[in-house]
């Protein structure tokens, strides 16, 4: 995180900072500018970055209970999760046994990548093995074994053979009869950057014979921005591809490689940073980008976040349940849920958009906190076939489930009505909608 590491500092001061807003955002974008071109992430990318966080910052207002300058960095924290790769993709194989081949340019961290993964699958309750067909250096055999035998994992390699596909496939034969489900394929890799189609023919000649399940590139972080050319061809070359960015720890460049594989597409999985065998990290983009921010020393700002993040997705619930008029009390539990856990009802209501055109006064929906986890419980002791289908919950399951829940007959009911009301309701607003959407007003929500 070398040359990122500013970006914590000029957070704080920002929040704690007095004078006026925009000087204030002027400033802050300024030594974020600074932060991210000494991480060598692009300056064209720096300056579109830069006008969309301006531009968001000036035009959009923070939701009650949030100042100004929070709503500020919570628009820096969203916009550079999407710099760095939006989504957190999984690292589970998706079924076993699972084959993963590594290639990269020699030198980037191949062998020492296959290692710490096959470790740090170990460490998850797998069985991993691993495959040398390096046959251009003799050490690179003894480099695996050496790390097989630490983590005590089965290993295979011939130490005299010039056929790696063949060194594999009996490879593969050989670790599947010793029981492993995630068998690692280091290769080699001789030519440098830039020579990028060279590399990538040899990587297809191999796949296709050793048909792995997954093709992971292992890129140095020092080419910095230069990873972005070597990362598109590979993504779009080959669908079972993903990307580990090396050596984070040495380098400044790190942030200039991440951004860089991010604007391909590609799939970062996991970051090396360090030479030890522990020393990778699944790469989760709003984890390190809340690390880059400082967040964790900023509790409450965090607990805002969260508790922003969860209203969204509470509402695009709402959105669907009023685009398809469905609701279970599956839903309904779920939106209790979330509603309890973000605190007084009447305040949160008013920052979901999707819920502000709810009639908040109506007294059908009005309920307190302690009903609300009454209800709850009521839930729980649903089975999943009632949450689903409530129209099955006839008079003896409600006295089970108030038995069950501690409640009386009374409260299940009035949950019930309350789900029906909410049902109906949802079913007005779906004909409003689809009204006004008629009426070319599909803004007004
Ligand atoms: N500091 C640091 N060094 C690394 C990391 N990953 C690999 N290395 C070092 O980079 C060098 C080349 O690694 P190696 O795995 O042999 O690369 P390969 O040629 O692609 O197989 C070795 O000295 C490793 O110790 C990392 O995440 N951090
Ligand atoms: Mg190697």
């Amino acid at each position: 995180m070398k040359g990122l590491e500013k970006i914590k500092s000029a957070v704080t001061s920002f929040i704690k900072g007095g004078g006026p807003y925009e000087k204030a955002v002027n400033e802050f974008i300024k030594e974020l500018q600074k932060a991210l071109i000494s991480a060598d992430v692009s300056i064209k990318v720096v300056l579109e970055f830069s006008k969309k966080i301006k531009e968001e910052a000036l035009k959009s207002e923070p939701p009650p209970g949030v100042l100004r300058r929070e709503w500020f960095i919570k628009i820096v924290y969203d916009n550079l999760v999407n710099l760095f790769g939006a989504e957190a993709p999984t690292i589970e194989p998706q079924k076993l046994p699972w084959i993963l081949m590594l290639v990269g340019i020699q030198g980037s961290g191949k062998t020492t990548t296959a290692g710490k993964l096959a470790y740090f699958y170990k460490r998850r309750g797998y069985r991993p093995g691993l495959i040398s067909t390096d046959t251009y250096r003799p050490a690179a055999y003894d480099q695996l074994r050496q790390l097989a035998e630490y983590i005590d994992a089965p290993f295979y390699g011939e130490k005299e053979s010039k056929d790696p596909s063949g060194i594999a496939i009996r490879g593969l034969r050989h670790l599947r009869k010793e029981g492993a489900n995630i068998i690692i394929i280091d290769t080699a890799g001789r030519h440098g950057y830039g020579d990028e189609e060279y590399l990538l023919k040899e990587v297809e000649e191999l796949a296709n014979r050793v048909k792995p399940d997954e093709i992971m590139l292992v890129i140095d972080a020092y080419i910095g921005q230069r990873a972005y050319d070597l990362a598109k061809r590979f993504h779009e070359r080959t669908p079972i591809g993903s990307i580990t960015i090396t050596k984070f720890d040495g380098t400044a460049k790190g942030g200039g490689a991440l951004s860089a594989v991010a604007a391909t597409g590609a799939k970062i999985k996991f970051i090396g940073d360090g030479e030890k065998i522990e020393d990778l990290e699944p790469f989760n983009p709003k984890k390190f980008v809340s690390r880059l921010l400082g967040l964790g020393d900023l509790e409450t700002l965090l607990e805002k976040f969260k508790a922003l993040e969860e209203s969204e997705e509470l509402e695009k619930r709402w959105e669907k349940a009023i685009t398809t008029g469905r609701l279970t009390l599956r839903d309904l539990y779920a939106q209790i849920k979330s509603l309890r856990k973000l605190g007084p009802l009447r305040k949160v209501l008013q920052m979901i958009p999707g819920l502000s055109m709810m009639p908040v006064d109506d007294e059908r929906l009005q309920i307190s906190e302690e009903k609300m986890d009454r209800w709850l419980n009521i839930m729980n002791s649903m089975t999943y076939s009632e949450l689903d289908n409530p129209h099955i919950i006839d008079k003896s399951r409600i006295h089970r489930i108030a038995r069950g829940s501690g409640t009386t007959p009374e409260e299940v009911k009035e949950l019930l009505k309350y789900y029906e009301t909410t049902k109906k309701l949802l079913k007005t607003m779906k004909r409003r909608k689809g009204i006004l959407r008629k009426l070319g007003m599909r803004n007004a929500f």
